[in-house]
């Protein structure tokens, strides 16, 4: 039999030859920068346009032109949301893990399974897979936050739930500061160490700033400046099963080395300004711009500026690390 005779022969029960397809390889994918200008733009349009009654959430997504998945990763999604004074975002859940970091205003609330977490700027707020949440703006000025979402990798599998709430906001069943009392700085010795890891949770930018300050004079990542992980309250380790958040700050004039791995990674510039080399050009960022490194790229951090920068960050490599997929290569040098 001929091998072209073979090959239809196979398509025509549904089969295929290895021979045929091979293997798909990982690809090159390409970075991207959002300009904060053209997101605070669209949001303030929207702002006047949309009701949020009408939208559910109004939230406007980063798109990478490049990537096939219509989204801004293959994995991770970032939105920004605008909520004006005295709007509530109603409740809802969804089996994609979110969190909000405010980027900008204060005086709103997140409510996530029955417990209410103030908004103030630089905060992070967990909003687990399958919990509770909605939103409201108590102050008189607009508020702004960044939504960074696991969905493309949930839609990857198909197995993406959402739910509405029987009412527009949930009961509060919890004070106010209970999560962070039983979670933030002891474990119950009745801890088994299975517990659920997706557990409301908030990490003021208070807290998170001393911290930067406190270990940013002995401590430098080569790669990174200095870098904190926001660490699951339950286990101690990674933010999320899906999601890892970070909070880096490069000191004035700071050139990090460079390196590469397999996860993915979204970032947003909460101050300063300055470059990430990314493979051969340059992601130049100032506060509020979005970008996206893709997995395997070789990089490097530089902040430009005689200001210390701060970059918060999210990634998919408790995935990685999970599935066995996670690598990381070094480089000496800084470009
Ligand atoms: O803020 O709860 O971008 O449920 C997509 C789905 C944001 C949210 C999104 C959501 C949200
Ligand atoms: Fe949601």
């Amino acid at each position: 039999m001929k091998l072209a005779e073979l090959d239809q022969h196979l398509a025509t029960k549904s089969l295929a030859g290895f021979w045929k397809t091979r293997v798909p390889l990982h690809s090159p994918e390409t970075p991207y920068l959002w300009k904060w200008d053209d997101v605070q733009d669209g949001l303030l349009k929207a702002k006047d346009t949309i009701g949020v009654e009408m939208a559910e959430r109004r939230a406007i997504r980063l798109i990478n032109p490049y990537a096939p998945t219509n989204s801004t990763s293959r994995t991770l999604q970032f939105t920004f949301s605008i909520v004006n004074p005295g709007e509530v975002a109603t409740t809802h859940r969804h089996n994609m893990a979110a969190i909000r970091f405010v980027v900008q205003g204060s005086g709103a609330y997140t409510t996530v399974d029955g417990e209410r977490f103030p908004m103030e700027e630089g905060d992070l707020i967990l909003t687990p897979n399958w919990t509770w949440h909605d939103h409201f703006n108590g102050a008189d000025k607009p508020i702004v936050w960044l939504d960074g979402l696991d969905g493309p990798l949930i839609q990857s599998f198909n197995a993406l739930f959402f739910e509405m709430y029987e009412k527009e906001v949930q009961a509060l069943t919890r004070s106010e500061g209970e999560s962070t009392r039983r979670l933030g700085f002891a474990r119950s010795p009745k801890t088994t160490g299975k517990e659920r890891q997706g557990v409301p949770f908030r990490y003021s930018w208070k807290e998170t700033y001393e911290a930067l300050k406190t270990i940013g004079g002995t401590e430098n990542d080569p790669f990174d400046g200095v870098l904190l992980r926001y660490v699951n309250p339950v286990t101690g380790g990674f933010t999320l099963p899906t999601m890892s958040c970070e909070i880096q700050a490069l000191k004035a004039g700071l050139k990090s080395r460079m390196h590469r791995h397999t996860s993915t990674a979204l970032y947003h510039v909460f101050r300063g300004r300055g470059r990430t080399k990314v493979g051969e050009g340059y992601l130049e960022w100032e506060k509020g711009d979005s970008f996206a490194i893709p997995l395997w790229q070789w990089h490097s951090h530089e902040n430009l500026s005689a200001e210390e920068a701060i970059l918060f960050s999210m990634n998919d490599r408790p995935v990685l690390e999970a599935l066995e997929l996670y690598r990381e290569e070094e480089r000496s040098s800084t470009a």
